[in-house]
This record gives C-alpha cells, structure tokens and sequence, in this order.
C-alpha cells in the first residue's frame, strides 16, 4: 500500500459540527444542493434532491463515525472483521434517517423546498450486492453489530452490476443488467489511497527456506468505505468494499507499440473482477472468475486487517486477542490460506505459530447441507492460478492427516476426511478447510446445527464436538419493523411503548393484552393499511386489481426446488378446481402472491416462473372465479420490494422440505409483520413453532426423520398419484395443458418431475397434508377477531428472532468481543 499523508487534527480545527434541528438540515440539504450536486433548486430533478439530503444526512455519520474509530484506537479494541461475498444492503436514505432519529424533520425540512420525501426515497436504486439469505443476513447483522458497538468491519466486492432486476416477458423472467452506479452512489466514499496488490497466476521458486511468487499477473483493489449507522447510537461501523483496477492505467508496453486496443483490453480484463455478482447457481461452480473473485477479495481484506493490526503492534502474539475474522459460508475460505502465506512467507513466522495464530483468529458459518451446494475448486486449477496457496493447503492437509494416522485414524477414514477429494478430477473441499483451521463452525438454526453434525461435519463433530455450535439466524427489527411498517409500528409504540426497536423482547409485553379490543383493531387496521398500499402497487406496476378484503397468502424468496414453490401452485389449482366444481366451497377468497428470482442456468426454477404466471392469468381471467381467487407473481423481488410485500401478508409460505432450508429468515420477517405461518419443520420454523406457539402456526408435512424413512422405503410418487383424485386433477391440468393451451406439452417436464423422475423434493408426499393445513388455515380466518389475535400472539413471541440477539451470541461465544464503551 502507498503510505497516506496523515494530517494530524490540529487544535483548532473549525469543522462545523452539523445541526440537527429543521434549520440547520433545511441549510445543509440547500447547501448540498448547490455545492456538491451542482444544482439550482429551480432546475433541480428528484434524484439531485436525493443526493442533496443523502450527503446532508451522511455528515451527520461521518462525526459520529470520526468518534468510533478514536474510541476504537484509544480502546485498542478487538476488531471483528466479517468475510462475505455479498451484503444485500438495500437502500440506504430511509434507514439512515431512521437511525439518526431524523425521520420527520427530514421530511419537513424537503417539504419546505416542495419536495415530496416518498418520492425522493422511491429513487434511491437498491445496494442488490447478494443473491438472498445469505447476503441479507450480512446486512442484518452489520446493523446489530454497530447497534450493539461491535467495532465489527464488513468486507466485500463492490460489483458494478448486482443482483440481475428480474423483468416478466410473456410470463418467462428475462434478466437485465442492474447497473446501479449510474447516477453515482452518496453512500460511498472511495479510498484511492487505500489500495493493494493481489496477484493471480506465476509460480513459485523456492529461496532457501523462502518462498518467492514470480511472474503472478496483478489486479489492485481499491477501498471504497460506506458507513454502517447504529441505532440511536454514537457507534457507527465500515462496510469496505473492494473494487478492481488494473495495476497501470494502461498496459504501457502495448500502448508504446501503437496497440492501444490492445493496451484497454488488458485494463478491462483485470478490471472484470469485481464486475459482477454471481448468482445462486449451486451447479455452475467451476467458473473461474468465482474464483478470481473469491481470491482478489480475501487477500485485499487480510492485507488490510493486518496493516491495521501491524500499526499498532510489535508482534503477533496477540493477533487472536485483537482480531476475529469471521467467514460468512465458504465463499471467504481463501483468507485462511492467505494470511498463512503473509505470516509465513512475508512476515517469516514458523509454521506452527502461523497455524496457532489462524486457528484463533478465524470462525465459520455453514448455511447449507445440500451436497450440491458446497463449494470445491479443482486442484489443477488452484494450481494454475494460486499456486502457493495449494502448497499451503496440502501442507495443512499433510499436517492434519498425520495427526489423525498417529491417533490411530485408518486410511477409509483418512481419505473421507482429506480437504482434497482424490475421487475422479482431484478437487479441494472448501468446507473442510474451514473446519479444520476455524476454532467454531457454526449452522444458523438449532434443527440445522444438529443435522450438520449428524450429516456433511459428522467425522469432524467426533473429532472435536466443542467446535460445533448453533447460532440461530435473526433480522434487524429497525429495518424488518419499524421502517418497513410504520402502521403497525405506531400502533405499537402507544401500546408498550419505543423500546422494541433495541430489545425487541420487549414485544413480549403484548402478551396480556392479546384480548385488548384496541390492540385487536388497531393490529386490523394496520394491516388493512399494507394491504392497500401493495393493492395500489400491484394495480400500478401490473394492472391488476386486487381485493384487499381477502387473506394475502404470501411465498417470496428465491426460486429453488427444494423451497417447493410448485407445492404452493398445487394447492393454487386445486383451490381453482374447486371452486369451479362447486363455488361455494371455498369460503374464503385470497389473493395469493408470489416474488422470487431464478438463477438465470436454473432452468427447472425458470420454467416453475412461467408456470406461477401462466396459472395466474387463466386464473385471474376466468369470470366464474372473481374475487374468490387471484394470482400474483410480483416482478423483480428485492429488498424494498419485500419491505413494501411483507408488512401485508396474513399467511406466510414456509414449505421447504423439512431438512432443507438451513434456517430462512423471511420467515421471521413474516411473523413479525404479523402474519401467520404455515410450514414445515425445517429450518427456524421448529424455533418459531415453540415460540409462538403450536395453536398459532399451522405445521404440515413429513419431518426430517420422516423424510429419511420415506427415501430409505422406496418413494413412489405415482402411488399417491393413484390414491388421490383431485391430486391426479391438478397434475392432469398441467399436463394436458390447461394452463398453456397455445402449447399444451409446456409444462411435461414439471409433471415428470414429480411422478415419474422420483420427486426428489417430496412433494407429491406432503400434498395431502399441505392441503388440510390450508382448510384449517381458511377455517381460522373465518374469525377475523381469533386471527388478529393470533397474529399478534406471533408477533408476542418474535422477540428471539433480533439479529442483536444472534449477534450478541457471536459476539460473546465466538469472537469474544465485549463491545466498545461509547
Ligand atoms: C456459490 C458458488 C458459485 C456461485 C454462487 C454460489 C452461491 C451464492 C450464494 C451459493 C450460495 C449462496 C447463498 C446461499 C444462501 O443464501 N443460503 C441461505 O442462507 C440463509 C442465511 O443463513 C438461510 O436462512 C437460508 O436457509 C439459506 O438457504
């Protein structure tokens, strides 16, 4: 790193602390306004007003930010640096306002200048920079980090492009690029000073005892900072995202030759690194700029922590004391092998003090069991691109071994155990390199941390079961509640009060008053409130309307087979059927919603899109139907899309195979918004259940233990085909073409897949019972006054579900760091 001119804070440096009463914001958003957009408020556009009062609200952060980062030196406080390939941060303005108690004077303040705030916020383009669960949760637990004031720093990829937006064109999703730079980013601040050297490629020549990595092509990462605000809190955090630049402006050599195309070409090239993000696309994995991506990330992030540490610091003794490093699934990995080869080939440590230090510093969190999505990368491609770090990983692995062979571990259990999987193209285990250096690897639910131990970690949990932990995911309730519904959050404030924004146990307190009148229409009306608000939107956005007096049965999370989406379209036509067999069984109408990308490869989950959409329009067409039926697939899911979808939800949709999902969180979400769940048991619904109680959610299905049992039996689908009439019915229509009579043979393959393929996401076993839940569901609605009640005994038991709860366990059984004092 070039070494920055430090300007020592003079006494008297007269920076102007920024008011926060409604003249001093009105005079720091005019100011904006004109110095920094460049702007005449008479010609001004919406999106200049945005930037204005983003860059008016952010110096509000930046002395609040100036005051943790010296309390941070002064403290010599333990960092947390939290590793993730995706932090799905959504947009930013309302939730710094939020934080900084701004809200009202805000929107005052833009009002004097005529300017509508909803409409200034409605512009601001989503941060989209992860594909869902995993990269939302980042973004979650970086707000309770700073709301708690862990000194905890996010490291990233500032892609370019992030998460595709997701258009509908004749009922199939077609991708668009989500360029979300173009009217540059208020949020962020670009550190050009900041800046390392990450090499790819070369080889390595051996000096003596040293290691020399030559010939290495090199990209630069580039620092750009964004601050994380904690709420109601001088203690704010850094999101530094790293961005590609080629090392020279241009490839000099080729320029002096007159190839200057020649010379861009190599600056594009070395710049594609941080251009996009991948999707969720468990099946294409192989792809070697995942890899460049993984690696270019990690080693700007361990070069970076290091030099902090260094700074202050003589030796690394105390490396483990001051610093944790936190790898968010295995996409981080790299940084274990990484910060071996600074200690040892940079720093010229010993092995087994560079191993020690490791093992202190670094934790792991697995998000999935599925064989199929755990990461690994082929040797001989390791070795082509990151050679000295394949020497490191077989000299962890020779290491590792051996110790297990001297225990007395024989050869089966020896190669089943090996980071390198030596069957067919030799591939290196990514999972089992966290394991073996992370002194905790944690699953994110109770039922999941179990079946982790008990399935893909199982020879791992025998040889050291303390490493193996639980930490239940959460959401942040400043986002997930109080920003995203401010109905239902007024409501609550006048009835315990402000509190739950930080201690969200607090909600406990509506426990006796579940029988309040005024609670129990209040809860009503607020929901009425949401439900009108996606009503206009869906009516806007898609021209379709929508009764806001039916029960909102809400499933939005990314398309994947084993979330069962298809299993939700089964009772959708079913329920079809059956109201024009006979209208008068079915009582209540609903209006049943849909949101969700595919992998753009995932073709199975892209065909179930356009299956959702084609059901929809013979539904939402047929006269004899009405109001007692629509469909609604919302285009483009995302952050704000959900936070305008969910706080209107009166049924959420958690009908994952049990022993699938790892944990969920939109889950959480739903309940707390007040919504009931119907759901299997996988993931945190078991959590869920016992805190909301088991007359308060409606569970169907096979459990895990079941669903082993029914695989081990022999699954037959076409059995249950067979013994049931109206599910034959519903499969028929599909079929036969029902719901695509221009081309009747489009769906063949989704009904293949279920009955004659092996239905490998058991559907076709949990119809049944999927089916009677949602009878008992339409029979609970049918009491408006015992369904509000319900829906805030979930809310009641939600408390648990805070990412500062999660967090707070990190904090203190992982990464033992007590927290600032500010
Ligand atoms: C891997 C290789 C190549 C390209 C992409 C990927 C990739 C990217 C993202 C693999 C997986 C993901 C994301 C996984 C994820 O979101 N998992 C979810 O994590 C949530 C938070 O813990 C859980 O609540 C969900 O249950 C889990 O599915």
């Amino acid at each position: 790193m070039t070494s920055p001119a430090r300007i020592t804070p003079a006494i008297d440096f007269p920076f102007d602390a920024p008011g926060r009463d409604l003249d001093s914001l009105k005079h720091a958003i005019a100011n904006k306004l004109m110095f920094t957009v460049g702007k005449d408020p008479k010609t001004a556009r919406t999106e200049d007003w945005l930037h204005a009062a983003a860059y008016a609200v952010r110096d509000q952060l930046v002395e609040r930010w100036m005051k943790t980062t010296r309390a941070q030196y002064a403290q010599d406080a333990k960092r947390v640096y939290y590793m993730s390939m995706e932090f799905l941060i959504g947009r930013t303005f309302s939730n710094a306002m939020l934080a900084l108690g701004l809200r009202d004077r805000i929107r005052q303040a833009l009002l004097d200048f005529g300017v509508d705030m909803d409409a200034v916020t409605e512009l601001e383009p989503d941060a989209a920079l992860g594909n869902g669960g995993l990269g939302r949760l980042a973004a979650c637990f970086l707000d309770s980090m700073a709301t708690l004031a862990i000194p905890g720093y996010g490291y990233g990829i500032r892609y370019d492009y992030g998460m595709f937006r997701q258009t509908i064109v004749d009922g199939r999703q077609v991708e668009v690029p989500d360029y979300w730079l173009t009217h540059g980013n208020p949020w962020e601040f670009p550190r050009p000073e900041v800046t390392y050297r990450v090499r790819f490629g070369g080889r390595i020549v051996k000096d003596g005892d040293a290691y020399q990595w030559v010939d290495s092509h090199d990209v630069q990462a580039m620092a750009y900072d964004t601050i994380i605000p904690g709420y109601d809190t001088t203690a704010t955090n850094t999101l530094r995202l790293w961005s590609a630049k080629a090392t020279e402006e241009i490839d000099l050599g080729a320029f002096n030759r007159g190839n200057y195309f020649a010379a861009v070409e190599t600056k594009n090239h070395s710049e594609n690194v941080s251009r996009v993000l991948y999707p969720d696309d468990s099946t294409d994995s192989g792809r070697e700029l995942r890899l460049h991506q993984e690696y270019f990330f990690c080693s700007a992030s361990v070069q970076d922590l290091l030099r902090r540490f260094m700074s202050r610091h003589d030796g690394f003794e105390e490396l483990p004391q001051k610093v944790s490093i936190h790898l968010n699934d295995t996409h981080p990995v790299l940084a274990i092998p990484e910060l071996m080869r600074l200690l040892l080939d940079e720093q010229h440590l010993p092995w087994a003090d560079a191993w020690r230090l490791c093992k202190g510093v670094f934790s792991y969190t697995n998000h999935t069991l599925m064989h199929e999505a755990l990461e690994t990368w082929p040797v001989q491609m390791l070795e082509r691109i990151l050679p000295r770090h394949l020497q490191i990983i077989y000299d962890i692995n020779a290491q590792f071994l051996s110790g297990l062979a001297q225990a007395g571990v024989g050869p089966d259990m020896l190669r089943k155990v090996s980071l390198v999987d030596e069957q067919g193209e030799r591939r290196v285990r990514m999972a089992y390199l966290a394991v073996v250096a992370s002194h905790s690897v944690n699953g994110v639910s109770a039922l999941h941390s179990r079946l982790m131990t008990e399935s893909i970690f199982a020879d791992f949990a025998r040889l050291w079961p303390q490493r193996f932990n639980n930490k239940t995911n959460g959401i942040t309730p400043r986002r997930w509640l109080a920003q995203a519904n401010p109905a239902f959050s007024a409501l609550l404030d006048k009835t315990i009060g402000t509190g739950w924004r930080r201690d969200l146990t607090q909600l406990a307190g509506l426990m006796p008053l579940l029988d309040n009148e005024k609670l129990i229409t209040g809860f009503q009306q607020a929901k009425l409130v949401n439900k009108r608000r996606l009503a206009a939107w869906v009516q806007s956005h898609m021209g379709l309307e929508i009764p806001t007096d039916a029960l909102f049965d809400v499933q939005v999370k990314r398309i994947h087979e084993y979330k069962r989406q298809l299993l939700n379209v089964l009772h959708v036509i079913t329920r079809y059927q059956r109201i024009l067999a006979n209208p008068d069984s079915v009582t209540v109408p609903r209006v049943i919603v849909f949101a969700g990308k595919a992998a753009s490869a995932y073709q199975m989950a892209k065909l179930i899109i356009r299956l959702i959409n084609d059901v929809a329009s013979v539904i939402n067409n047929d006269p004899r139907v009405g109001n007692k039926l629509k469909v609604v697939f919302a285009p483009n899911y995302s952050v704000s899309l959900a936070e305008m979808l969910i706080p209107a939800a009166d049924l959420s949709e958690q009908i994952s195979t049990a022993g699938t999902e790892a944990s969920g969180t939109g889950n959480m979400k739903l309940s707390l918004n007040g919504a009931l769940t119907i759901g299997t048991l996988d993931g945190a619904n078991v959590e869920i259940k016992e805190n909301v109680g088991a007359d308060n959610i409606f569970i169907f299905g096979m459990t895990t233990a079941e669903v082993a049992a029914t695989r081990a039996a022999g699954y037959q689908p076409a059995k249950l085909v067979e013994q049931n009439p109206e599910l034959a019915a519903v499969l028929e229509a599909i079929r036969s073409g029902t719901f695509s009579p221009q081309e009747p043979g489009r769906y063949h393959a989704i009904h293949d897949a279920l009955t004659m393929w092996g239905d490998h996401y058991l559907l076709l076993a949990d119809y049944a019972s999927y089916i009677a839940a949602q009878e008992r569901v339409d029979a609970a609605y049918l009491d408006p006054k015992g369904w509000a009640v319900k829906a805030l005994r979930n809310v009641a038991g939600m408390g648990p579900f805070s990412s500062d709860r999660t967090i707070a366990e990190y904090a203190d059984k992982i990464w033992n760091s007590p927290g600032l004092k500010i």
